[in-house]
């Protein structure tokens, strides 16, 4: 009998999102890390999809998650905290990415500091969502999973298959 894989969404988190829950709570909320990969796993499943759930405090590391989810991942969901407003190698890394990237905020970064209004990430993602707390995670999975099955019975373009062959 032939195996069948269950397609990939990569959730990707930056730095300090592993301490959510234990502070800023009027911020932030009280779900930690733990809640939002689970929320993204039950989420994943309904619509038939496996989590790889990630979270680094380095940038080089996020570069590295990035490098080994882009051509397997279905979708990536990034939340690349700090680095968002800094990094220009988790942008670049990002425009590899072959499938679509969704960028999540749990808090409304336009509401917030002038600094953190700016986002790197934006520039190479397909959406972004800001502001709706860990549901933020859900919405990017459904909307990932919805972008999949509508380029899943779109016909191919030949010179994209060849460029790719040769890349
Ligand atoms: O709102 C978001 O999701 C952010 O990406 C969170 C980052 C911040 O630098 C971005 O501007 C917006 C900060 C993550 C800090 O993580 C926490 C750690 C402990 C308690 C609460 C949050």
């Amino acid at each position: 009998m032939a195996l069948t894989m269950v397609p990939t969404i990569a959730v990707l988190n930056g730095p300090n999102l592993n301490l959510l829950g234990s502070r800023e709570p009027a911020l932030y909320g009280t779900a930690t890390l733990a809640d939002v990969r689970d929320l993204c796993r039950r989420t994943a499943a309904e619509v038939g999809y496996d989590v790889d759930f990630r979270q680094t405090n380095h940038e080089g590391e996020l570069v590295d998650f990035v490098h080994e989810v882009r051509e397997t991942a279905s979708g990536v969901v990034v939340n690349a905290a700090a680095y968002t407003h800094t990094s220009i190698a988790v942008r670049d890394a990002l425009a590899m990415v072959a499938a679509p990237v969704v960028e999540v905020h749990l808090t409304n970064v336009h509401a917030r500091d002038e600094f953190r209004r700016h986002s790197y990430v934006a520039g190479v993602a397909t959406a972004v969502i800001a502001g709706c707390g860990p549901a933020g995670y859900a919405f990017a999975i459904r909307h990932l999973a919805a972008l999949d099955a509508q380029t899943a019975g779109a016909p191919r373009m030949p010179e994209v298959d060849g460029a790719r062959q040769h890349a």
